[in-house]
């Protein structure tokens, strides 16, 4: 369909859609009337210096799947809430676009094509390119998209984490653990990772971030690296996280959103270890869970968000923050890591988390966009 008769039939069907908030789940209620939100001025061009009494700022927050079971998703909306609890005329709606990625183009025309919001806010490194076609039929539609990359689009703010840094540190650990004399750990040196799909930030920082750090601790380790091809059926990761355990891994690192439960399960069943990815979530299995390498989107999402309600968030920019910076880092300081890991594999890890947090161990992004 070509792309005016596409808007063409979106402003149909909104017309016709008294209350297109029907398309949306979840998410603070609007204080606002719709109505009065029409007349409203879209931009807010003047930078506002006392933010606590700002001009009514709607975000719509477009989550590229559900929030339940998606760590930087549920960071993503926390964050959000943050900010509109501490500023009175900040409202936020989600929308949650669900799994099938073939759709999210029209939702997110769609959600521009309302004009409701003075910023539309969205996570993971497809969105810049899936934002573009509402970019440019919405052009003073304003996005700050996190965990994504794309410099130069006047409309966007992006920020990308370093993730070969966030998967070393549970790469190391996973080295640790499958070289030491923990109950769960086999004879054979294999750490695994299960991640929901393949794209340039899995192939390019987090894939090599985790081999780097297994190999760091021992160059004979080698990866088991799995793709589920979604980020929600936790029963075939199950089977995965099984089948790899029958070859001898004993440390799975898991990424694939609300599947993330399948690997836990079965990991748990048979006495082995999971290396947890974006959330410090060790109360979600304790034991079972060895490590969480975390990222900080929730502190992320909830300054770049009162920067763009003050009118200072430097659309065009693309940001990389990292382990020195804050955003990225080794939750060790949790009694459940302290129980679930032997004390010499803690010693070691301490050691090089030193070392990585004062930045005299640097790991390098590979340019890949
Ligand atoms: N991560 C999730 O936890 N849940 C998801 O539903 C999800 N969907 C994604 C869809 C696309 C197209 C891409 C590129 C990434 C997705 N991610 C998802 C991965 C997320 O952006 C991030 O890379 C991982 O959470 C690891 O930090």
């Amino acid at each position: 369909m070509n792309k005016a008769l596409k808007l063409f039939i979106i402003f149909t069907v909104l017309a016709c859609l008294a209350a297109p908030i029907t398309l949306f789940a979840g998410g603070k209620q609007e204080q606002a009337e719709p109505m009065e939100k029409e007349e409203a001025p879209m931009e807010k061009e003047e930078p506002i210096e006392e933010a606590k009494t700002v001009e009514p700022f709607d975000i719509g927050i477009f989550v590229p799947g559900v929030v339940a079971g998606s760590p930087l998703y549920e960071q993503m909306v926390a964050g959000a809430e943050k900010a509109a609890s501490e500023y009175d005329q900040v409202t936020i709606k989600v929308l949650e676009a669900g799994f099938n990625q073939g759709e999210w183009e029209e939702k997110m025309v769609s959600m521009a094509a309302t004009e409701e919001y003075e910023l539309i806010l969205t996570s993971n490194g497809a969105m810049p390119y899936v934002a573009m076609p509402a970019a440019e039929a919405f052009p003073s539609q304003k996005f700050l998209i996190v965990d994504a990359i794309y410099p130069g689009h006047p409309q966007m703010f992006t920020l990308l984490y370093n993730q070969v840094e966030q998967a070393y540190l549970v790469g190391y650990l996973g080295g640790l653990v499958t070289k030491s004399n923990m109950t769960g750990a086999t004879p054979e040196l294999k750490i695994g990772m299960i991640v929901g799909q393949e794209y340039p930030a899995m192939t390019e920082m987090i894939k090599p971030g985790f081999e780097k750090g297994g190999k760091a601790v021992d160059a004979g380790i080698t990866v088991d690296y799995r793709v589920l091809g979604n980020w929600y059926d936790a029963n075939k990761a199950g089977e995965l996280a099984k089948s790899m355990m029958d070859g001898g891994v004993d440390v799975i690192m898991t990424a694939c959103g609300g599947a993330n439960q399948g690997v836990i399960a079965a990991a748990a069943e048979r006495g082995r270890y999971v290396l947890y990815f974006d959330d410090e979530n060790y109360k979600l299995a304790p034991g079972t869970i060895v490590g969480c390498a975390e990222l900080n989107q929730e502190r992320a999402v909830y300054e770049k968000i009162v920067e763009a309600i003050k009118g200072t968030l430097p659309y065009g920019e693309a940001v990389i923050v990292n382990t020195a910076d804050g955003y990225v880092d080794f939750a060790d300081d949790n009694d459940l890591y302290i129980e679930a890991v032997s004390e010499d594999v803690r010693a070691q890890m301490a050691d090089m988390l030193k070392k990585i947090r004062s930045g005299s161990l640097k790991l390098e992004i590979t340019k890949f966009w």
